[in-house]
């Protein structure tokens, strides 16, 4: 056996305790003869996967844990674990079983003999793998992520969606700063933040049925898959929050005039009041689905906390809707009749006034 550590497994975790143990036991017999580290990095799962794992570790110091504390995000818990180890190749495995840790000693020798290559990928749809019992359903939802993924991609991959997968650690330290983290997909992030192409190469393994605990993947996760996708190809022209945010306000305009229609046109409030009533409900509608969507990595919880946001999140408002009348006001022109382009001005400048002073003041980011 090399006297060296050769390879560390990244295995993030969320409600798996009652897998760890048999985890561990596969990676034993798989990757027996080999130098090898475990690290288990887990979001505080309530049903106490990190104990599981710790108890293992303090009589096999090869199990390793990482806790993290109020943070929820599995692209984030593999990047985390992939650059807390001296070993210099990672894997990263799910803990659920699902993923056939039988071929990470293949994965291993095929970087140990080709120092040109940088990443072996577990693959479901090459020669001899599979996806096991995924219904017709699943199958289709993930032809279709493949086919945006393509969008953003220049590889030509098989299986970009797939979890499992071995790198150099030294790529992932150096690519971190430049990976967006968001979700579930922490390979693309990889392939698609690299400024060279990685040199790959595609093992096939069949997808398991998974038989203790649940899936996580849910409508959350597939709207963040599309958010990092989104952000892969125009990020850079108009960044991904801001997009949200902006969509959002769109949303709350609509909302403004379903409130005070019936208000006004009814005759129950003066107009005056009718508008009144229409921002506030309007502003706290942005402000809730804001909190739940565009800063849901920051989100405000708790009555005081959302109080807090809530109030300040309608002074900033109401200061960008004084800004927008403003700016529409200065440049209408009545002779050129500028009446739509003076109007979408003031809107921009609101959206941004609004974007860049809730972030800092309602959601503390800098
Ligand atoms: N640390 C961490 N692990 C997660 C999170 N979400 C899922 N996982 C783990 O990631 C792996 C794959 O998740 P799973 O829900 O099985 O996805 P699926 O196989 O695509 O249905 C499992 O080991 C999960 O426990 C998360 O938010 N944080
Ligand atoms: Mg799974």
């Amino acid at each position: 056996m090399s006297e060296l550590l050769e390879l560390a497994v990244v295995i993030p975790t969320f409600n798996e305790s009652k897998n760890v143990p048999l985890l561990v036991a596969k990676l034993d017999a798989a990757l027996a003869g080999r130098n090898w580290e475990a690290i288990f990095v887990d979001d505080n799962s309530p049903d106490g996967t990190a104990d599981a794992a710790r108890a293992i570790g303090r009589r096999d110091p090869r199990v390793r844990v990482i806790q993290r504390i109020g943070r929820r995000g599995l692209s984030s818990a593999c990047i985390e674990g992939m650059c807390a180890t001296a070993a210099p190749v990672v894997a990263v495995i799910d803990g659920d079983l699902q993923h056939d840790e039988t071929i990470l000693p293949k994965m291993l020798d095929a970087l140990q003999a080709d120092e040109t290559l940088d990443v072996v990928i577990g693959s479901r749809f090459v020669d001899g793998g599979g996806t096991g019992d995924w219904d017709s359903d699943r199958v289709a939802k993930s032809a279709f992520a493949t086919k945006l993924s393509r969008q953003v991609l220049k590889a030509d991959l098989s299986d970009p969606m797939s979890g499992f997968f071995m790198i150099r650690a030294g790529i992932v330290r150096d690519l971190t700063p430049h990976l967006n983290a968001i979700g579930f997909k922490i390979l693309l992030d990889l392939m698609t933040g690299s400024p060279r192409p990685l040199k790959f190469l595609e093992l096939p393994y069949t997808f398991r049925v998974r038989t203790e605990g649940e899936s996580k993947l849910d409508h959350v996760v597939a709207m963040e898959y599309l958010i990092a996708i989104y952000d892969r190809m125009f990020g850079r022209i108009i960044p991904v929050r801001f997009a949200m945010f902006s969509a959002i306000g769109a949303l709350g305009a609509l909302v403004h005039f379903l409130v005070l229609g019936p208000l006004f046109k009814e005759g129950i409030l003066s107009f005056l009041w009718a508008t009144i009533v229409a921002t506030v409900v309007a502003m706290t509608f942005n402000f809730f689905l804001n909190n739940a969507l565009t800063y849901r990595d920051s989100r405000l919880k708790g009555a005081k906390q959302l109080f807090d946001g809530w109030l300040t999140f309608c002074l900033v408002c109401s200061v960008g809707a004084v800004a927008n009348i403003g700016v529409a006001a200065f440049l209408y022109d009545a002779k050129a009749d500028t009446w739509a382009l003076s109007a979408l001005a003031g809107i921009a400048v609101s959206a941004v006034w609004n974007y860049a002073l809730s972030s800092r003041f309602t959601w503390g980011r800098y």
